[in-house]
């Protein structure tokens, strides 16, 4: 890792520390080119922060060039060691942490920040889809964004969140649903939590953060995760597969609100009965349901044969959550307990205390 000098200059009392992964908001062609042409990562995290002059105006800033790469490439253990160092920066005393990384995996990258990283103080993950070499690239006021909502008082507590095209997103909830729109981020269950008006967030409404459930990964490999999608005509020679291939659990996710063809239940009760099976939409919207539907290969049908539903949670984020319990040492029951404490952050209305009819 390069550690870079810190950017002076303040003006404000916040202090931030801005994370450099790569990704298209780092990508230019300057220098020698790669075999394929187009642009690479290359600018770090002091460079993208000079190129923004405004963003001295918010915060004292340190610039960490951590990793320089197409986010595709980034991994668990990157993240395990990211949120190591946001750690350590909060510790110190840094009120809020960017990280800029590409667009490609933000959703996956970002939620697994959340788990992974305590407290209450921001942690705000941003990227471009425009990169420097385009006519009106949207790094620099993504950056500029992420920097203003990092220094906030207001962002305490958000969690992880990704602030693109002066959105601001729940890591929980939010994907990238455009190959190249700067608007390609959405929440589509909830929406944005809030969005940047002349420069400051306007958070319109918050959720308990994820500090509640303890991670610790161990030194060890991450025990992987498949994620499968059921498709129509689907057979099941896939799931056959997954625990020959090695994997360590399984995340499916199902048409509509967690069904697939009846001929393939034989075999995904019998892999969930070998290791962790997690129910997720395919839809990318809503919760898994649990109680409706009663046809064989439903969602009643699957629950009842020990799968473990993903709630809110999409296949990638659920993915990411299985990842980081297994990394964790967690058994088939800390699994199911802690997917349930996840979707509990964002709470049902309790059935032992009904809503009054009147209310
Ligand atoms: N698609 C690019 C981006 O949006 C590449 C990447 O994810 O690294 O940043």
């Amino acid at each position: 890792m390069r550690m870079d000098r810190p950017v002076t200059d303040r003006t404000a009392d916040a202090r931030v520390t801005v994370f450099s992964l790569g990704g298209t908001i780092a990508s230019t062609n300057d220098g020698p080119q790669t075999a394929s042409g187009g642009v690479t990562p290359r600018l770090g995290a002091a460079e993208l922060v000079q190129a923004v002059p405004q963003i001295q105006q918010v915060a004292e800033l340190e610039a960490v060039a951590f990793r320089q790469t197409a986010s595709g490439d980034l991994t668990l253990p990157d993240l395990v060691a990211l949120a190591a160092e946001i750690t350590q920066r909060f510790e110190q005393g840094v009120d809020g942490v960017v990280v800029t990384q590409g667009t490609d995996t933000i959703e996956e990258t970002s939620f697994a920040l959340d788990l992974l990283v305590a407290g209450d103080r921001p942690v705000v993950v941003t990227g471009a889809m425009r990169n420097p070499t385009l006519a009106g690239p949207d790094g620099p006021a993504n950056l500029l964004a992420a920097v203003q909502v990092a220094a906030a008082p207001s962002a305490a507590g958000l969690g992880t969140v990704v602030v693109v095209n002066d959105e601001v997103h729940a890591a929980r909830f939010v994907r990238k649903t455009h190959t190249s729109s700067p608007a390609a981020f959405r929440s589509v269950t909830v929406g944005p939590l809030g969005w940047i008006v002349e420069g400051r967030p306007r958070i319109a409404f918050r959720m308990p953060t994820l500090a509640g459930v303890p991670y610790r990964l161990g030194e060890g490999a991450v025990p992987p995760v498949a994620l499968l999608t059921s498709v129509l005509g689907d057979d099941a020679r896939l799931i056959a597969q997954v625990a020959a291939a090695g994997y360590s659990g399984l995340v499916l996710e199902a048409f509509g609100g967690g069904h697939v063809p009846a001929h393939v239940v034989p075999a995904l009760e019998e892999l969930a009965a070998r290791m962790p099976v997690v129910l997720a939409s395919r839809t990318g919207g809503g919760d898994v349901l649990r109680q409706t539907y009663g046809f064989p290969g439903s969602e009643r049908d699957l629950l009842s044969r020990g799968l473990v539903p993903a709630g809110f949670l999409d296949g990638r984020k659920a993915r990411i959550l299985l990842s980081v319990l297994l990394a964790s040492g967690r058994d088939l029951d800390g699994v199911r307990t802690a997917f349930e404490q996840v979707n509990d952050s964002v709470s049902l209305p309790d059935p032992a205390r009904p809503v009054p009819a009147d209310a």
